[in-house]
């Protein structure tokens, strides 16, 4: 078999640059190690930058977005027991966040693939990179037993942060860097109206809390936890008693609990991989980097890299030329680490962590204090939080 770009993963990386070289005119095909279900049974990412929102839309996918989507101008920091509205609308001219789980975005891509008759190869076992440093790249892998190789011009790794993609290439060849955080975050999905109009980002002595949503029936409620902790430990009970511990009383008085429906514990670490181009191999999503939920960038950040990397393909079969391709790391690298920053500087001002002494916590204060009385403050992380542009 033979295309232009092999794609590896069906997570938002890999369906959205799908759709994008579609649009392009660049055929490519998808590689998925599990079935369908299980790839859209994971309970991700749940806020969308404008920037996000602008692709699906470029590549036809965003009409549910914007029927059952929820747009947000704000969020609310909570600490020493009130809570502060950060106007982020007003704060950055006019935008906004729009709230949708990355479980539906998945959706909507993978369906609008479909709809193209675009082939996804799922359960494809055994996925093996080759020859990527030259101009003739092969991907092989077994369906149904039966081994399969691609012959192509470029393969895009958008297999997460446990792909074969990034383990592929030689140790000397590529530089990590990474922060392991001392916690980790216990989610959980209820069928329960949300606590608030818009999301609570909690500091409390106790560990941080978020109150998110997804939709105005579905909730997302996160605790943060230790590393060693697992989900037996918390029953839905001892989950809400939590949570309420780290609101502040209206909060309290309005929280709905409910059963959950789904409940996971996830490790939080910062992670850059450099460079992100190998020859013919190019490296996009969590592939390449990961960083803590807690800026919500994640999602918004393989969307960007795909935007990088589609529009520098775009460029080589029709332009033929490299230049876009030659400068994808560089371009991509320049938003990821300042979405690195910006998530490893959230994570540092909301949590908890084992050294956070009398003194950290009044500088924590300190800083939340001046985040929500400082013009230039509140600016600041506003225009990083809707989104840095492309
Ligand atoms: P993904 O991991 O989503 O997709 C990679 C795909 O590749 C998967 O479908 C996988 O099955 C497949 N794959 C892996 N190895 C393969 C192989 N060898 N062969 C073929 N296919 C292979 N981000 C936020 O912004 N907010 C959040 O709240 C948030 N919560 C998160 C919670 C958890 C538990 C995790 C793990 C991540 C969370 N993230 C969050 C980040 C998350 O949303 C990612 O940024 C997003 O899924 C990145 O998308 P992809 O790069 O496509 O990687
Ligand atoms: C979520 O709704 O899952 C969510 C929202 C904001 C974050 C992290 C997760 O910063």
């Amino acid at each position: 078999m033979r295309t232009q770009v092999a794609i590896i993963g069906a997570g938002p990386a890999g369906l959205l640059l799908g759709q994008l070289l579609h649009a392009y005119g660049i055929e490519n095909i998808i590689l998925e190690r599990k079935d369908r279900d299980y790839v859209l049974a994971r309970i991700r990412a749940g806020v969308l930058e404008q920037g996000t929102v602008g692709l699906l839309e470029e590549v036809g996918v965003a009409a549910r977005l914007h029927r059952e989507g929820l747009v947000h101008d704000g969020i609310e920091l909570a600490f020493g027991g009130a809570r502060h509205r950060i106007d982020m609308k007003q704060a950055t001219g006019g935008k906004t966040v729009t709230i949708y789980g990355q479980t539906e975005v998945t959706r909507d891509l993978m369906d609008a693939r479909d709809r193209a008759g675009l082939k996804i190869v799922y359960d494809a076992d055994n996925v093996s990179l080759h020859d990527f440093d030259s101009y003739k790249p092969r991907v092989r892998y077994v369906k149904d037993g039966v081994t399969h190789e691609i012959a192509c011009d470029f393969i895009s790794g958008c297999d997460g942060f446990h792909g074969v993609s990034r383990e592929s290439i030689k140790a000397e060849a590529i530089k990590i860097f990474e922060r392991v955080y001392p916690f980790g975050w216990l989610g959980i999905l209820s069928e329960t109206p949300p606590v608030s109009e818009e999301l609570i980002y909690a500091n409390h002595e106790r560990g941080f809390a978020l109150c998110s949503m997804r939709s105005h029936t579905r909730s997302r409620y996160y605790v943060q936890c230790t590393l060693d902790d697992h989900i037996d430990n918390w029953p839905d009970n001892k989950f809400w008693d939590e949570l309420k511990r780290r609101l502040d009383r209206e909060a309290v008085d309005r929280l709905v609990t409910g059963p959950s429906i789904e409940k996971s514990i996830a490790p939080l670490r910062s992670f850059v991989a450099e460079p992100m181009r190998f020859g013919r191999l190019f490296l996009a999503g969590d592939a390449a980097h990961i960083v803590p939920p807690t800026g919500a960038k994640g999602l918004n950040l393989a969307t960007s890299d795909v935007h990088y990397l589609s529009t520098a393909l775009r460029e080589f079969y029709s332009e033929t030329s490299s230049a876009g391709i030659d400068d994808y790391s560089r371009r991509a690298l320049t938003r990821v680490w300042k979405a690195e920053r910006f998530s490893w500087w959230m994570t540092s001002i909301l949590h908890r962590f084992p050294d956070t002494d009398a003194f950290s916590a009044r500088i924590q204060n300190a800083e939340l204090d001046y985040l929500v009385s400082s013009k230039a403050a509140t600016t600041a992380l506003s225009e990083n939080y809707v989104g840095l542009p492309y």
